[in-house]
């Protein structure tokens, strides 16, 4: 019988490729979002699904329009994806990110306890609970010390899934996703940013582009094999949590000599400090500047997993390297440029 999923977030970029996957498995899928003036489609139209999907006005923070989609439909599986999801907004923002981030999936959980307990759930905790690194490589055992609004917010959720599972016997489980990246990005997440300013130069549109610092480390990995994973472990017998990463970290300076080689850019850095800059070889101009307001008041300077047990487990493992990523970030880009 054909399965149905509650996506929530259908609009963000998890959101689009899980849908995608889930659509190939025969699945009828469910999609809520928030109500908004903007078109939030652009995701799903490119992914070429945007009329194969359910919609549903389904703001995190009101209980009610949680029950309402939850009695309309009989789910065999919900993904909570919906979140306020920057962490840099968390920090301007921590009543609105908790009310989503963190209550939002207590609201969802209640409604499965008192609606249907045998709905399989699945919480998108993320690598932030991290925070200031407790052990050199994260894995589902790494003590948590995360360091902002949205990555507290994320803890509450994610504990409180486990507790959900323990109390009531809930399938409910937490996937701890390392950076996922992709041409479906945010525009505000560094990856894409430094992607969209440094194709914006070549075009000659704008002059230069500002960041904040430059020398966190990040495990990126592939945003559309990640989403794998989240079914993967709802198919499993028992619920239980998994790290999913790629095990390599590199510097936002890495990314960036990454993207600048590809693009084929003659740069080089020079400078120190707020001073540090990216010029053209042979215009002597200034291409990317450090700017302090982006940076963050409390910083998580470097993250790297360990997805063993996903690996044993879930039969999962990262396909694409970051030199890869970059490739199909760039190439995607510039074939959408105008449309930017
Ligand atoms: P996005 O920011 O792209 O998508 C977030 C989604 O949540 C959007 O559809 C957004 O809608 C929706 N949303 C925001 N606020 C509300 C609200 N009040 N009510 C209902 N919906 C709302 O995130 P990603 O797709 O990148 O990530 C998916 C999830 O995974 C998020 O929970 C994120 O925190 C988590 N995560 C992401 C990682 C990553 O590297 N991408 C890593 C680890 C965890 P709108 O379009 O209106 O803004
Ligand atoms: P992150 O992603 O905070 O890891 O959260 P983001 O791309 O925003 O930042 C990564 C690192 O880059 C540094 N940085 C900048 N970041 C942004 N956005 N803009 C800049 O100009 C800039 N300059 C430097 C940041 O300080 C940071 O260290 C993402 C989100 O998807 C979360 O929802 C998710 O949980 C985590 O990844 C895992």
């Amino acid at each position: 019988m054909k399965k149905t999923a509650l996506i929530t977030g259908i609009s963000g970029q998890d959101g689009a490729y899980l849908a995608k996957f889930l659509l190939k498995k025969n699945y009828k899928i469910v999609g809520t979002d928030r109500r908004s003036a903007r078109s939030v489609n652009w995701r799903l139209n490119r992914l070429g699904i945007a009329n194969k999907i359910i919609y549903e006005e389904m703001e995190l923070g009101e209980l009610y329009e949680i029950q309402r989609v939850f009695k309309k439909y009989k789910f065999n599986e919900v993904y909570n994806l919906a979140a306020q999801s920057f962490v840099g907004t968390s920090f301007n923002s921590p009543l609105n990110t908790s009310n989503i981030t963190a209550l939002g999936c207590l609201r969802i959980l209640e409604t499965i306890r008192s609606q249907n307990k045998k709905i399989k759930f699945y919480q998108a905790s993320s690598s932030e609970m991290f925070g200031d690194v407790l052990e050199k490589k994260q894995k589902e055992t790494t003590p948590l010390n995360p360091q902002s609004p949205y990555a507290i917010s994320k803890v509450f959720s994610h504990y409180l899934t486990q507790n959900y599972r323990k109390s009531y016997g809930l399938f409910a489980t937490s996937g701890i996703l390392f950076n996922h990246e992709s041409p479906l990005r945010g525009e505000e997440f560094v990856t894409r940013k430094i992607i969209i300013g440094l194709i914006k130069i070549i075009k000659k549109d704008i002059n230069y582009f500002e960041l904040g610092n430059l020398y966190a480390k990040r495990d990126w990995g592939y945003a559309k094999e990640y989403v794998e994973a989240m079914w993967k472990m709802l198919q499993k017998d028992k619920p239980e949590d998994y790290v999913i990463a790629t095990g390599k970290t590199y510097s936002i300076k890495d990314f960036i000599n990454i993207a600048t080689k590809y693009l084929k850019m003659d740069v080089k850095w020079v400078g120190k400090g707020l001073n540090e800059k990216l010029i053209n070889i042979k215009t002597k101009k200034t291409i990317i500047r450090i700017n302090p307001k982006f940076f963050r008041p409390a910083e998580v300077n470097v993250l790297i997993g360990d997805h063993k047990k996903a690996k044993k487990e879930l039969k999962w493992k990262p396909k694409t390297n970051l030199n890869q990523l970059i490739k199909i970030m760039v190439d995607e880009e510039i074939k959408y440029y105008k449309n930017l």
